[in-house]
């Protein structure tokens, strides 16, 4: 238990925590954060300083009320399939079970993507023995439809590997699409009802410019590079993503879950420290962002926390862009 949470501020300094999936569940926020590790080990391209072991689950029953660490809910020592990098995961609530999906390097030193259930949206986890069949990278995020189908996006480049699977299996040596070529985009595929494993291949989200052209891979303001979130507002879907090297999150929109989506703005300007990543959740009337930075840390990539903002649409839908200097 730790003070109640203020706006862009950690919400916990115990730990250092990152990649925050955001829910409403039995009419509390809960938050499903990467944990970071505090070590000194290499830090490359390669995402070796990104050397997570184990999840935490944080709640608050609202924003007035303390936040609370749920503790231990799951640890790469219990996952048979995986090496090590348990990195952001999320969760799901469906069939009065709850779901907790997380990219970790399989034995083969290959990102895919596993689920652990449980009762209780707090935890403990409990892992299924393999890595769902057909998943491949980094960031998993579940979004449930109305009509209760569940679809998983997913997808990272450079340590999350994404750019290794264009011809449909890994391929270790390969590099990005040319800069003039169109961006690769997140991968969705539909949940199974069951929630445990993939409905079909996974297939790639088009993300178009205004113009409906792809957005190329040199366009490094506005191309895909890792943490989707999809969520629902007055009937469109928006897909929110971090662009990486230049440290934005952005959206696109669209009247289908599966895309084609088209490209929109800026929702928070760069954080402190390399990696941007967040979920966007409704709680009551009003929408939040949640995000990390490496404030705590001065700065050290690797040991970051999650914050929350309130977030605001306009009129027409377009959401009003966040500057993190002005935070
Ligand atoms: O936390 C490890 C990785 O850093 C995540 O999977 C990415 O989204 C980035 O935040």
């Amino acid at each position: 238990m730790t003070n109640k949470p203020i706006p862009n501020k950690p919400l916990v300094t115990h730990i250092y925590t990152a990649d925050p999936s955001a829910h409403v569940f039995e009419g509390k926020i809960y938050i499903y954060p990467s944990h970071d590790l505090d070590h000194d080990g290499p830090s490359n391209d390669n995402g070796d300083q990104y050397a997570m072991e184990d999840y935490h689950v944080l709640s608050i029953d609202n924003f007035d009320s303390p936040v609370v660490d749920h503790g231990e809910v799951l640890h790469l020592n219990n996952i048979p399939w995986a090496s090590k990098q348990l990195w952001a995961p999320d969760a799901a609530y469906k069939n009065e079970m709850y779901y907790l999906y997380y990219p970790a390097r399989d034995h083969a030193g290959i990102f895919r993507i596993g689920v652990a259930t449980s009762p209780s949206p707090a935890g403990p986890f409990i892992p299924e023995p393999t890595y769902m069949e057909g998943s491949f990278s980094i960031d998993p995020a579940v979004f449930v439809d109305d009509d209760n189908q569940a679809y998983i996006y997913f997808g990272g480049l450079w340590g999350g590997q994404l750019e290794k699977w264009q011809t449909g299996s890994f391929e270790p040596d390969a590099t990005g699409p040319e800069p003039g070529t169109a961006a690769l985009g997140p991968q969705v595929a539909l949940l199974s009802d069951d929630m445990l494993s993939l409905q079909g291949a996974p297939q790639e989200v088009l993300i178009l410019d205004e113009d409906g052209n792809s957005i190329k891979a040199g366009d490094e303001d506005r191309r895909y590079f890792e943490g989707p979130w999809v969520h629902k507002y007055n009937g469109w879907y928006y897909l929110s993503y971090s662009t990486g090297t230049t440290h934005k999150l952005v959206y696109a929109i669209s009247r289908n879950p599966q895309g084609p989506y088209t490209f929109k703005g800026t929702i928070l300007t760069p954080v402190i420290g390399w990696t941007t990543h967040h979920s966007i959740v409704q709680f009551e009337d009003k929408w939040y962002l949640f995000y990390h930075d490496c404030s705590l840390s001065d700065g050290v990539n690797h040991k970051r926390s999650v914050k929350y903002t309130e977030l605001r649409y306009n009129e027409d839908g377009t959401i009003q862009t966040i500057t993190y200097s002005e935070l």
